[in-house]
């Protein structure tokens, strides 16, 4: 089959199983072409609640489509690659935040989207990328304990007199950035403002003239009035800021900001879910019931 046959192989079966298609911003431009909704994880996970439709085929990563299991409990979520992980994620385990929460009992647990649904269950509320400082100052306690990433953990501080315990994790493909390839983008294109993640290291944030998540830097692009743009997150995203804004230019940052793991989605392997409708994600209930209060807290805060 080629690509545009088994697209349309893709529309047969969903319409067959009663399945939508939600993408990550980071996935290849044949599997967001074929979604849905495609958008960062927490706005699929609130589109998977949302949603009627049996079966939810989720392509991104393995705590995402945990996410969305949780807010939609009575939905079958698939991931399309089992193996499919997030190795910032894996970053932070049970034990070790049952640790640090003991070292300070005194300040609040706050979790990047990007952990496990175990870990979810164990914090006091998550966060995104573009609610982070939001979430962090709309807490009681002056002392958070910020997790899995050092970058984000550190943007926070930068931004708010709270004090942040950091944890030691990172994005393996936004910590690659460094300032030299900032420098050299910034004197190729001296026109071009500069919108990076995060994620990516604090003198790379400091240096750049804009900081969001994915869905702010795709509201970025589409509003500054700047034609060309270099963007510092993960190169999924040059697929949907292209498709959106055909007149704007947009370059990579680096060549490395590529995440292996992203990539493992292929057309193929959505099809190939939509007809055996696995590998199925599951969440205990107990821990499902806890992680939900955490992103519920979440979506609370206004
Ligand atoms: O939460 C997400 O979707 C991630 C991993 C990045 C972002 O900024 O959207």
């Amino acid at each position: 089959m080629d690509k545009k046959e088994l697209a349309a192989e893709v529309a047969r079966l969903k319409e067959e199983k009663n399945a939508v298609i939600l993408a990550h911003n980071y996935q290849i431009g044949e599997v967001q072409d074929v979604a849905d909704y495609v958008g960062d994880s927490f706005g699929l996970a609130q589109k998977a609640a949302e949603v009627d439709a049996e079966v939810i085929i989720f392509c991104g990563v393995h705590f995402m489509a945990e996410s969305a299991k949780i807010l939609a409990p009575e939905k079958k979520v698939i991931l399309p690659v089992k193996e499919a992980g997030c190795p910032l994620a894996d970053m932070a385990d049970v034990e070790a935040v049952r640790a640090k929460k003991k070292e300070h009992p005194d300040a609040a647990l706050v979790a990047y989207v990007n952990t496990s649904a175990a870990v979810k269950a164990e914090i006091d509320v998550c966060c995104t990328s573009s609610n982070a400082v939001k979430v962090v100052e709309s807490l009681p306690e002056e002392k958070i304990i910020f997790l899995p990433d050092k970058n984000l953990g550190q943007y926070i501080a930068d931004q708010t007199d709270k004090e942040i315990i950091i944890w030691e994790g990172y994005c393996i493909t936004h910590h690659r950035v460094d300032l030299e390839e900032l420098k050299k983008a910034r004197e190729a294109h001296p026109e071009a403002p500069i919108a990076v993640h995060p994620e990516c290291q604090p003198e790379v944030v400091r240096e750049a003239d804009y900081v969001g998540g994915t869905s702010g830097i795709l509201k970025f692009a589409r509003e500054t009035d700047a034609q060309s743009i270099i963007i510092g997150t993960e190169m999924g995203m040059l697929h949907r800021l292209k498709k959106e804004n055909p007149g704007k230019t947009f370059y990579l940052l680096s060549p490395r900001l590529i995440c292996v793991n992203m990539k493992k989605t292929t057309l193929e392997k959505v099809a190939e879910s939509l007809q055996n409708l696995s590998p199925q994600i599951e969440v205990e209930e107990e821990i499902a019931q806890k992680a939900r209060k955490s992103l519920e807290r979440m979506l609370a805060i206004k």
